[in-house]
């Protein structure tokens, strides 16, 4: 893996700003430094204020600070220089740094060479990725707690039970005369080591969740209320809402956070029988919507009732996670037709808060079981956690019956995925898709 050549990026945003930083990392660092700054043996930790000089022209006045090797980010020499913003600035100390012989980095490349220089595991990186990428103070608290390393303190943790146990069992087998395999300590380190494992994965899915972000599309007939839900939910006056049925015609989506899990909210258009060629296209497309959903909200109106159209939407969410919605509480009748399955009143229009009520179902349906103990990031550390804690699952239930050899590999197994997820055995490939996630400069 190629991590000696000298690397930068610019890691404040393109476009006009006050200042733009271009971040330097490698062997390289200090020459340049000296070549267009005249800093020569800069500092670990200092700042310095200078003027670039670049073929005997003032190009620019910078801040340049310093991290010297092995103390800095990315392990290697770094230099962060603040320069004015602007796209023609920033690009013509770029093409300096280029002509002095300087790569340009790739997406997350400074976060790799950290990586690989032992700076930080795998978990850590992925975590950077996901304070990022935070849209919830949650993701962001989360993402800041496994760079922090909770996440790799607990699989060392499991890891140091896994071994203590194999130690056992492998010893029982090489040597039978001197180590016993006691089944009741095996049985008791086994339920421990169940234990840590469960603490890993409990939150596993809701970490996903929480990354990736749910879709919610909300859905019903013409003139139910749905734009207005809509706009009380995201708490602005995004959707046009008018007493026509057939007003929305596209799906309109918007992020909002619903106990710390960011979901895109859809609003779409009103299922009728119409002859208007745009709405016709916008129901065919919440159709098509209600299989990319992760969660449904049907809404229906208190003064008309749960009628054959609803029945009909819900015989097409049989596939689907939803919720149901009785709305307009404030004009409801009687001796109207109502779901059989659960719902819950409203009245869009009246109510004072009706997010509190919504989110709460939202989160009860998709099972957010997600607490500060969460700190799974991705689906990549979700599967492994869970097949790790499958193998353990496995075999707490046989154990009395699994013989030493097969309880050995079954250990071996687990500490092979376990340092799949520390990044300490990784293939090339799989480390090239991490980092390709990242944006350029980090
Ligand atoms: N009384 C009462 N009227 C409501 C309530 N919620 C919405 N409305 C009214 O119902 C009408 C339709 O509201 P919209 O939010 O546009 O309904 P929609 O389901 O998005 O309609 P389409 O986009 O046409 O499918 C508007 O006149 C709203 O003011 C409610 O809780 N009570
Ligand atoms: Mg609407």
């Amino acid at each position: 893996m190629e991590t000696r050549k000298t690397i930068f990026a610019q890691i404040t945003p393109p476009g006009t700003s006050a200042i733009s930083v271009i971040r330097i990392s490698g062997q390289g660092t200090r020459s340049i430094l000296k070549e267009l700054v005249s800093i020569d043996n800069p500092e670990h930790h200092r700042v310095y204020v200078r003027k670039i000089t670049y073929e005997n022209k003032i190009i620019d006045k910078a801040i340049v600070s310093f991290f010297a090797s092995p103390n800095s980010y990315t392990g290697e020499d770094i230099a962060e220089i603040s320069i004015h913003g602007g796209f023609a600035s920033s690009r013509r100390i770029k093409n300096i740094l280029i002509k002095s012989g300087l790569t340009p980095a790739k997406e997350g490349e400074f976060t790799k060479k950290a990586f690989l220089n032992n700076k930080m595991d795998l978990l850590q990186a992925e975590s950077i990725l996901s304070i990022i990428e935070a849209r919830t103070v949650e993701q962001l608290d989360r993402g800041i707690s496994v760079s922090n390393g909770i996440f790799s303190n607990k699989l060392s943790v499991l890891r140091k039970e896994i071994i203590k146990l194999k130690s056992i069992v492998s010893g029982s087998i090489d040597f039978p005369d001197d180590i016993s395999y006691d089944i009741n300590i095996v049985k008791n380190m086994l339920s421990n080591i169940n234990k840590v494992a469960s603490d890993i994965s409990e939150n596993a899915q809701s970490g996903i969740m929480m990354s990736k972000g749910i879709k919610i599309l909300i859905t019903g007939k013409s003139n139910t209320g749905k734009s207005t839900i809509f706009n009380r939910l995201l708490k602005e006056d995004r959707a046009i809402i008018t007493n026509e049925p057939g007003t929305t015609r596209d799906i309109i989506g918007e992020w909002i956070n619903i106990e710390g899990i960011p979901a895109i909210l859809m609003d779409s258009a009103g299922i009728r029988n119409t002859n208007a060629q745009a709405e016709k296209e916008g129901i065919k497309r919440v159709y098509e919507m209600y299989k990319q959903a992760d969660i449904i909200i049907l809404i229906f109106d208190l003064s008309k009732g749960f009628n054959e159209e609803e029945n009909n939407i819900l015989s097409k969410l049989k596939n689907n996670k939803y919720i149901i919605i009785g709305n307009k509480n404030d004009i409801s009748v009687d001796n109207i037709n109502l779901p059989k399955q659960k719902f819950i009143r409203i009245s869009a229009i009246n109510d004072k808060d009706i997010s509190e009520t919504i989110n709460k179902t939202i989160s009860e349906k998709m099972g957010f079981t997600y607490n500060s103990k969460s700190f799974i990031l991705n689906e990549r550390e979700a599967d492994i956690v869970l097949s790790i804690k499958k193998i353990i699952q496995d075999i707490d239930e046989n154990n009395t019956k699994a013989s030493p050899e097969i309880l050995d590999e079954s250990l071996k197994l687990i500490l092979e995925k376990i340092s799949n997820l520390t990044g300490r055995i990784t293939d090339e490939d799989i480390l090239n898709n991490i980092f390709s996630n990242f944006c350029i400069g980090k």
